[in-house]
């Protein structure tokens, strides 16, 4: 199966010779490597930290945790493995989710096949030699029949689109490259910039340890309560007793977290019954940030159904925060919620009921620039010891536009990705053979557990490999009707709802210049699994498979 024979790249270097490339070791990636090789396969897999985690180790602000539940935030492929990782609290902290990272790569010997500290700088497809030629910044030349991109959805960081960063005097800190060491605000002025999850988690930490802070916000974001506490004793092992079908319940649910089906829209409901409902779902201490948009049919179809929601969370925040003016400030008004993504946290409204915290409103004062002292917005410079930027990722597509990608005839990705991204799937793209993408756009991704859809696509991925060796294949490539069909149908199904109103990086619209295009697919995990299964079921129907 594998070609050992020593070649000598154009640039001198040797040519190493594998089945597959894998870019990236977060939970796609090593998921990848292990399923490949246990098919016999010689894999690769190159990764940019210096350990495995992906968005787990970079994203080590303070307060950095997962907004879905630990126990379904988790693998589910080995039972042995599920059963003995003992997870400690509701919502998993950053570091235990890397300790289980790690402890991963341990239990199924990953390491030897990672090569950290290594960016891949391109991936061309040969058309004659029919592999794939990858390129990194260590002068590695590959040569590979199988290329998996497994390099995550919010792995492209993104500073403010505001002139001065590199003139600030003090230390900076984006939250997507936070240092290992940690950062002691303790008597410090400390400016923030954004509010979306990053900084909704970071701003309690942070508002609690700096002599004052102030944030700077351009769009308000909706924010659930977390309820977040230790596994009372016996829950862990109730779970665990009954997690096949737990398992399989977020396999076939729509977001990949399991959830009572809805009954009826919004405002089919009384007041008082549509408030008790929401009060459950901001009340209950095992909520989910999924139970508000989940409690009726319509809530992300129809506006006034929405406002119901939106109201409800615009009540409690008015109630939280004490001053009139930054409660109404902090109020979400210009899109439906839940058309950015919900975020889940704990003490954050109240946290500025605290004299050290203070909130500017861009909409009101524009931000200007970054100075020497701080940061100018067109009322005032504010002066800082320290700046935090939350500003957030070029998302869904930015890791895999900023690399050199090349399909057949040097097709680049990025050109032909230039209107919004165009996958069939979100796994496969038209004229770039035997290449996957792990939870790409046009996948159920960020709209979903990205746990459960990223066993699903590594699975679906691994199968279709072993079918193209077993069958003793060349390439296995989405055809361009397929890829079409499928754009159609992700824009069809995404414009029947209400997420294209609001200006996300769902959408796009975080990033200057970028296409804004619905990215994400929102026909849920369960249904999608099937349309899945049912094309490789079909000797993989829409793709050409070339023997
Ligand atoms: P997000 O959710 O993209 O948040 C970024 C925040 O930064 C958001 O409030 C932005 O405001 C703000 N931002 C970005 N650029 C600017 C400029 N130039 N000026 C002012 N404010 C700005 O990223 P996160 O890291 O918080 O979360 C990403 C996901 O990670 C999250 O959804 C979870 O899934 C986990 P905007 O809304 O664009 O007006």
């Amino acid at each position: 199966m594998t070609q050992t024979l020593p070649e000598i790249s154009p640039t001198g270097a040797a040519v190493r010779t594998v089945d597959a490339v894998v870019i990236g070791a977060g939970f796609s990636g090593m998921y990848m490597l292990h399923r490949l090789r246990q098919q016999g396969l010689t894999v690769q897999v190159f990764e940019l930290a210096d350990g495995v985690g992906g968005t787990w180790h970079w994203n080590r602000y303070p307060g950095a945790r997962c907004d879905v539940r630990s126990m379904e935030y988790s693998y589910s492929f080995d039972p042995d493995l599920e059963q003995e990782w003992q997870w400690s609290e509701k919502y998993p902290t950053q570091p235990e989710i890397l300790r289980y990272a790690n402890h991963v790569a341990d239990r199924y010997d990953l390491r030897r096949d990672i090569q950290f500290e290594t960016r891949v700088e391109s991936t061309v497809w040969d058309d004659e030699a029919e592999r794939w030629t990858v390129r990194t910044d260590r002068g590695e030349v590959l040569s590979a029949k199988f290329v998996v991109h497994a390099s995550g959805c919010l792995s492209i960081y993104k500073t403010p689109e505001i002139p001065g960063l590199e003139s600030f005097s003090g230390p900076w800190y984006h939250t997507a490259r936070w240092p290992r060491e940690g950062v002691d605000f303790s008597g410090q002025r400390v400016g923030i910039i954004g509010t979306g999850s990053s900084a909704i988690q970071s701003i309690p930490v942070i508002a609690a340890q700096a002599a004052d802070l102030t944030v700077f916000q351009r769009t308000p974001n909706f924010a659930v309560p977390a309820h977040n506490h230790e596994f009372p004793p016996g829950y862990q092992e109730e779970m665990k007793a009954h997690y096949p079908e737990f398992r399989q319940d977020a396999r076939t649910s729509m977001l990949g977290i399991p959830h009572p089906p809805a009954e009826k829209g919004a405002l089919e409901d009384d007041p008082e019954a549509r408030r008790r409902r929401y009060e459950k779902a901001w009340h209950d201490k095992d909520n989910t940030l999924v139970d508000l948009m989940a409690a009726y049919t319509d809530m992300l179809t129809d506006k006034e159904a929405n406002d119901t929601a939106a109201e409800f969370v615009r009540e409690r925040i008015r109630e939280i925060v004490k001053d009139p003016e930054t409660a109404e400030a902090l109020c979400p008004k210009d899109y439906p919620i839940g058309t950015k993504r919900i975020c889940v946290h704990t003490d954050y409204y109240e946290t500025y009921n605290r004299d050290n915290v203070h909130l500017v409103d861009l909409r009101k004062t524009p931000l200007v620039e970054i100075t020497r002292d701080g940061v100018r917005t067109t009322e005032q410079e504010f002066r800082f010891d320290a700046l935090v930027l939350a500003t957030g990722f070029d998302a869904q597509t930015g890791a895999l536009t900023s690399m050199d990608i090349r399909g057949r005839a040097g097709l680049q990705l990025k050109e032909h990705w230039d209107e919004g991204p165009r996958s069939y799937l979100g796994i496969a793209v038209a004229n770039f053979p035997n290449m996957f993408i792990i939870t790409g756009p046009q996948s159920p991704s960020v709209l979903s557990n990205m746990m459960v859809s990223i066993e699903q696509h590594v699975e679906w991925v691994s199968d279709a490999i072993q079918y193209v060796q077993e069958h003793d294949l060349r390439t296995i490539e989405a055809t361009p009707e397929a890829e079409e069909s499928w754009v159609e149908h992700n824009a069809e199904v995404g414009n029947s709802t209400l997420f294209p109103t609001a200006n996300s990086w769902y959408m796009g619209s975080n990033v200057e210049g970028k296409p804004r295009v619905f990215m994400p697919y929102i026909g849920g995990v369960g249904p999608y699994r099937e349309r899945c299964d049912e094309v490789a079921a079909k000797d993989y129907e829409g793709f050409v498979l070339a023997g």
